[in-house]
């Protein structure tokens, strides 16, 4: 989940004035438009359960380079597993029970690089650093829970990923499979809390970039051969959010593109460390990103950086902390530091203009506990308030979220609380329209010993 930068910190866009009245690579899908309309409404679901059982076979790419990469520890996680108990397809296994007392995988401890050495070495600096140390035993497992969690449902979800395939459906998938395999169906008071979406679940269309989702309600939509999907999601254990997004694509003119976006959030991780600056890190990425073009229909596409959402750093059961990791040139005085948690993300686009605006919909709310509730009089916004207090806490939560806990009729009330500024709403980020954004993310701990990136897996 992206960081929008302030607007009183945002940069120039590097584009100069942009290109959208440049010729079109394709026609805006009209499904990428009724995406952001059409979501007001709050109702039944409906069945939206849209079993694809589409013949035509296409390829999914992620990235061209899955099979280059053979990872030790998918030899690792067969061993581990419990008397042979496997996952289901869906996946519906508690991955507690697949994992002999709560050994889950390590994710990929990368060194630390040259201009961040010094702090791994040293033995009285590792005793020092271990004094401050919040990443204990239980820490690292429930992040790796939260990790293998995310792992086993986006696996089966690039599995279901055809054209045709409903975002509903995709988004039942991906809550289902999280909420079964933390054990946590979410549905009584205070479950959520314990473990399950970090927040909602992102699924963005082309040139939108980021905070679309489904809502209760909502005309569906349906992924397109020529589509560019974007699937951001978080997984929590006690509130160790796992923050990490990929994007996908069937056409292979799009290659270049994903392939960019993969570069440059790998870049940003490389970077990343003990004291690493924000401004080196947002320097190195842009240049990565930017140094990519895609040729469509006889026309080359610079990759543009967005330059107003940025990286962030993670706290306990809040997904954005108080810095932000842009992946463009900046001026940030801020650096990382030991024991934090951070989501390494960044966005490229074609087409577009470089920047992202909010869009017209709701991806979803966030309660503000600074801001006082005293002077609420609306009923249905105090009966709301309490709610959200009980089974969200500080996570961002969706109208499917909401409703999953078994609230209705909660639209008034929203609007009251968002008002009185005790909620926060989120709208989605969209770039400019014929644009074609995509995302790459990872968490990453800065433990002493290393970054370990919790969110590795086989497929990025
Ligand atoms: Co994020």
């Amino acid at each position: 989940m992206g960081s929008k930068t302030p607007d009183e910190h945002q940069q120039h866009p590097n584009g100069g004035a942009g290109n959208e009245t440049t010729a079109k690579i394709v026609a805006t899908p009209a499904c990428a438009k009724t995406g952001l309309h059409g979501s007001d409404g709050e109702g039944d679901q409906g069945d939206n359960d849209d079993d694809d059982d589409d013949d035509k076979t296409t390829n999914l790419i992620i990235n061209n380079e899955d099979k280059k990469k053979k990872r030790k520890r998918n030899k690792k996680k067969k061993k581990t597993a419990q008397g042979g108990l496997k996952q289901s397809v869906p996946p519906r296994v508690q991955v507690s029970a697949l994992f002999s007392e709560g050994a889950f995988p390590e994710g990929e401890l990368q060194a630390y690089s040259d201009d961040n050495l010094s702090r791994s070495t040293g033995e009285e600096q590792r005793y020092l650093s271990r004094l401050g140390d919040t990443m204990t035993p239980e820490f690292l497992r429930d992040y790796r829970e939260a990790a293998e969690v995310h792992r086993q449902v986006r696996q089966h979800v690039q599995s279901i990923l055809k054209p045709g395939v409903s975002l509903t459906h995709v988004a039942d998938e991906i809550e289902e499979g999280v909420r079964a395999l933390t054990g946590h169906p979410g549905v009584e008071k205070g479950d959520v809390l314990k473990a399950g979406m970090g927040f909602p679940t992102g699924l963005c269309l082309n040139n939108i970039a980021a905070h679309w989702t489904p809502n209760p309600g909502g005309k569906d939509i349906l992924l397109k051969q020529e589509d560019v999907l974007t699937i951001d999601f978080g997984v929590h254990v006690a509130g160790r959010i796992v923050d990490s997004a990929f994007t996908t694509a069937f056409d292979p003119r799009y290659d270049e593109l994903l392939k960019s976006v993969k570069d440059a959030t790998e870049t940003g991780i490389k970077h990343a460390g003990i004291d690493a600056r924000m401004s080196n890190i947002g320097a190195a990425v842009q240049e990565v990103m930017e140094s990519y073009e895609v040729a469509l229909n006889g026309q080359t596409y610079p990759v543009k950086a967005i330059n107003n959402i940025t990286g962030h750093n993670i706290l306990r059961y809040q997904i954005h902390g108080n810095k932000q990791v842009p992946f463009v040139k900046n001026k940030s005085k801020q650096k990382m530091e030991e024991g934090e948690v951070f989501a390494i993300e960044t966005f490229g686009s074609i087409n577009g203009v470089g920047r992202i605006r909010d869009g017209e919909g709701v991806y979803g709310y966030r309660r503000d506990t600074n801001v006082y509730t005293g002077n609420l009089h609306l009923s249905t916004a105090k009966a709301l308030v309490k709610i959200i207090d009980a089974n969200f806490g500080t996570l961002p939560f969706s109208r499917r979220h909401l409703e999953h806990t078994g609230c209705k009729n909660y639209i008034l009330g929203m609007h009251n609380l968002v008002q009185q500024g005790i909620v926060e709403q989120y709208a989605p980020f969209v770039e400019s329209k014929g644009a074609y954004v995509a995302q790459f993310e990872h968490t990453i701990l800065l433990r002493s010993e290393g970054k370990e990136i919790i969110s590795r897996g086989d497929d990025y």
